[in-house]
C-alpha cells in the first residue's frame, strides 16, 4: 500500500510493524490485492501520525514500550511504592486572616505580578453528570457567574493591584493558559468568545489542546481498533499530567521567562475558592523559596483527595509527593505495624496526611530548565480492569495516564525544595465533582459531598466568614435539618458574593469594612470599589461600582423582602436538578455607579437605591 501514503507515514507503519513495536495486527486485515477502503486507510494513517506526534517525547513506539513495562508490573502486582515508607511531612500551616497570613499576602501579591496561571480543563467531569464543560457551570446562582468568568476576573483583579506594575511603570497583562481536550476545546472557545474573554485581552489567554492516547487491548500493549470500524483506533484521555509537556512544546515557558514571569500557578476546573488562598501561598513559595508548592487542606480519611506524604526509600532517597486517593489506603496498610490504612486521627477527626487540592505553585526558572531536559514527560501509570484473576485479559481496553502533581518525582535526588501549604477547607477547597445521587451517598457517610449544592453554599459561607474576620457582624451559617436539597442539608445563612474586583486579598476586603451587619436572610452582592461605613442589611442588596468609579456607603439601613433558596427536586432544567433548589427573588435594593474617576457617597439616603419587586 506504500504508494497510497507519504513517505513519513510509510516509515511509521514499518516501525509499528517491527518486532519491537509488534503492531502488525493493525494492518492484518488490509487486503493487499483489492484497493478498497483507500480513504479509510488514509484516515487511519493520518490518525496514527497524529498520535505519534502528540506523544512526546518519543512518539508511539515509546508509548508502546512504556505500556508494556507498566502492564507487566501491573500483572505481577508490583507495588509502585515498593521500597518507599510513608510518613507525615511537615509543611506550612496558614490561618486565614492571621498576622502571618497578612504578611504572606503582602509578599505574595508582589509575586502575583510575576505569575502565569494555568487552568487544566480537559476533563469532562463524568462523575458530575453534567452535559457541558465544567467551567461553564455557575459558581452560584445569585449572579450566575461561571467558573471561568470568576477565574479570569480574579486574575484581572490581581493585575489591577498597585503592586502589579512593571519597572517601566506599565501594568502587565497577567497570562493565563488553559489546557483543553477534544471534549472541551470548542465549548471553551465558545464560552470565552461569547463573553468577550470576561474582560481580559484575547492575547492574554492561550489555549493548549491535549490529545488523547491510544487504548491497549492486552498485556502486550497491542493498540485497540474500534469495534465498529477497523480503520479507527480507540483513544482515551491521558490525564492532566499532559499540561507539562504542552507548556514545554508550546514555547510558553520560554516566552513567560522573557516577560519576567517567576512563578507558574496551576489550578483545576471547579474550585471557587482557589483565588482566596493564592496570594498567601505565593507568599510561602517566595519566602521559603519553594520550587514546588502544593496547596492543601485537612483531608477526611477515604475522601477522593490525594494525600501529601513524605516517602523515604530504603536506599535513603526522599520525596514529598501526592499519593493518589486510590493508592493511599493500600500504601498505609502495607507499611503500618497494625495494618491500619487510610483512617482519621481520632484527636483531630482528619487524616494525618494533608489533602492535595492540586493547586500547584512552581518556580519558573528551574521548572523550565528541568522540562528542557525531560521534554515534560511525567511518570505514567496504568489501571487495567482484568476479566479474571489470571490477569491475562481486560474487561475493556485500557491506556496509560499521568497526573500533573507527579512532576516532583522527576526532582528526586536533586536539591530542589518541594513543600506544601495548608489552609482550612472553608477558604481553600470547594470543588463540584459529584452528581446529586453520589453526593447523597457521601452525605450519608459523613463525607464532604462536593456537589453543585455544597459548592454554592460554601462559596457564600466563605465570603460571610471573611466579612466576619474583617469585623462585620454576619451570623454563622446553620444547618436546618428540615431543609433538604437533593436529600442533603448544609449550613446556610446570609448569601454573600464578594466579586474579585471588591478585593483580591484579605487586607483589601478588610479595608472596605467599617461597621457592617447582615441578617441571616440577607443577600449581599458587591462588585468593584465599594466601602461600607455603618451599614445594616436585612434583605437583598446588589451594589456595583464600575471600573474606575467608587462608592462609599454610610449610615444606611437597607431592608426588603429579600430572596429565598427553595428546595426543588427532580427539576427538568439541568443546573436546578444538580443543585436541588431554585431562587425565589422577592425584593432587591440595588445601586450601580459608573462615573469614571468619581466617588459616589451615599450617606443615609435610601432614595439613591432602586428597589425592585420581582
Ligand atoms: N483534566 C484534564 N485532562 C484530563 C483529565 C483531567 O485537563 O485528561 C483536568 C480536569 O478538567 C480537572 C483536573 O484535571 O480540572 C482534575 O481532574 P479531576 O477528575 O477533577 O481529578 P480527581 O481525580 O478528582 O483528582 C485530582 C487530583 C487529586 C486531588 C484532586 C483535588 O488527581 O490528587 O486531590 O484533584 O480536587
Amino acid at each position: 500500500h506504500a504508494e497510497l501514503f507519504p513517505p513519513l507515514q510509510v516509515k511509521l507503519a514499518l516501525k509499528l510493524c517491527s518486532n519491537e513495536c509488534d503492531q502488525g495486527h493493525l494492518f492484518s486485515d488490509w487486503d493487499s490485492t483489492s484497493r478498497g477502503d483507500d480513504e479509510k486507510k488514509k484516515k487511519m494513517m493520518h490518525q496514527l501520525e497524529l498520535l505519534d506526534k502528540n506523544y512526546q517525547p518519543g512518539g508511539l513506539c515509546e508509548y508502546i514500550k512504556n505500556a508494556k513495562k507498566l502492564l507487566k508490573h501491573a500483572k505481577e502486582g508490583q507495588n509502585p511504592f515498593d521500597g518507599w515508607h510513608p510518613s507525615v511531612p511537615k509543611g506550612e500551616n496558614v490561618e486565614y486572616g492571621s498576622k502571618k497570613h497578612r504578611e504572606l499576602e503582602k509578599i505574595g501579591l508582589k509575586q502575583a505580578k510575576k505569575t502565569a496561571f494555568v487552568l487544566v480543563a480537559g476533563g469532562l467531569g463524568e462523575r458530575l453528570g453534567y452535559k457541558g464543560i465544567k467551567v461553564r457551570l455557575p459558581v452560584e446562582r445569585a449572579t450566575m457567574e461561571t467558573y471561568l468568568g470568576l477565574y479570569v476576573k480574579s486574575i484581572l483583579a490581581i493585575q489591577e493591584t498597585d503592586e502589579v506594575v512593571r519597572t517601566s511603570g506599565q501594568k502587565i497583562d497577567v497570562p493565563l493558559a488553559i489546557m483543553t481536550s477534544e471534549d472541551t476545546h470548542a465549548m471553551t472557545v465558545d464560552l470565552l468568545e461569547s463573553n468577550d474573554y470576561f474582560g481580559a485581552k484575547k492575547t492574554q489567554i492561550t489555549l493548549m489542546k491535549q490529545e488523547k492516547v491510544p487504548c491497549l487491548v492486552d498485556n502486550d500493549a497491542h493498540l485497540a481498533l474500534n469495534d465498529e470500524d477497523k480503520y479507527v483506533l480507540q483513544t482515551k484521555p491521558h490525564g492532566h499530567g499532559d499540561v507539562h509537556s504542552l507548556l514545554h512544546q508550546s514555547g510558553l515557558l520560554k516566552k513567560w521567562k522573557q516577560m519576567g514571569v517567576k512563578w507558574v500557578t496551576f489550578f483545576q476546573d471547579t474550585n471557587s475558592l482557589v483565588f482566596r488562598v493564592i496570594p498567601g501561598a505565593l507568599g510561602v513559595s517566595k519566602s521559603r523559596d519553594f520550587e514546588f508548592n502544593s496547596l492543601c487542606v485537612p483531608r477526611k480519611a477515604k475522601e477522593a483527595v490525594g494525600g501529601i506524604a513524605q516517602l523515604t526509600h530504603t536506599d535513603g532517597r526522599k520525596m514529598t509527593i501526592n499519593v493518589e486517593y486510590n493508592q493511599l489506603d493500600p500504601l498505609l496498610r502495607a507499611s503500618s505495624s497494625d495494618g491500619s490504612g487510610d483512617v482519621n486521627d481520632p484527636a483531630t477527626g482528619f487524616s494525618p496526611y494533608p489533602g492535595n487540592i492540586n493547586q500547584l505553585i512552581v518556580k519558573l526558572e528551574p521548572y523550565e530548565k528541568q522540562l528542557s531536559k525531560t521534554g515534560g514527560a511525567i511518570d505514567e501509570f496504568v489501571n487495567p480492569k482484568y476479566k479474571d484473576s489470571s490477569k491475562t485479559a481486560f474487561k475493556s481496553p485500557t491506556r496509560l495516564e499521568c497526573m500533573m502533581q507527579d512532576y516532583p518525582k522527576s526532582l528526586t535526588g536533586t536539591k530542589a525544595s518541594v513543600g506544601f501549604t495548608v489552609f482550612d477547607n472553608w477558604v481553600g477547597y470547594s470543588p463540584v465533582k459529584n452528581s446529586p445521587e453520589d453526593g447523597k451517598k457521601k452525605f450519608d457517610d459523613g463525607q464532604p459531598t462536593h456537589t453543585a449544592t455544597s459548592g454554592e453554599f460554601e462559596f457564600y459561607n466563605c465570603a460571610s466568614r471573611i466579612l466576619r474576620l474583617a469585623g462585620a457582624n454576619v451570623p454563622e451559617p446553620e444547618i436546618d435539618s428540615k431543609q433538604k436539597f437533593n436529600g442533603m442539608s448544609f449550613p446556610t445563612g446570609s448569601k454573600v458574593v464578594l466579586s474579585p474586583s471588591f478585593g483580591c486579598s484579605f487586607e483589601r476586603v478588610e479595608s472596605k469594612i467599617d461597621n457592617l451587619s447582615l441578617t441571616a436572610k440577607s443577600v449581599l452582592i458587591v462588585e468593584g470599589d465599594v466601602s461600607f461605613e455603618n451599614v445594616q442589611i436585612d434583605g437583598a442588596f446588589e451594589v456595583k461600582a464600575e471600573k474606575g468609579s467608587k462608592i462609599v456607603l454610610k449610615n444606611l439601613s437597607v431592608k426588603n423582602k429579600s430572596w429565598e433558596w427553595r428546595s426543588k427536586a427532580n427539576a427538568k432544567e439541568e443546573i436546578t436538578r444538580l443543585c436541588g433548589f431554585e431562587i425565589k427573588k422577592k425584593e432587591t435594593s440595588s445601586l450601580l455607579y459608573s462615573e469614571k474617576n468619581k466617588t459616589l457617597v451615599v450617606d443615609g439616603d435610601l432614595s439613591q437605591l432602586e428597589l425592585k419587586t420581582h
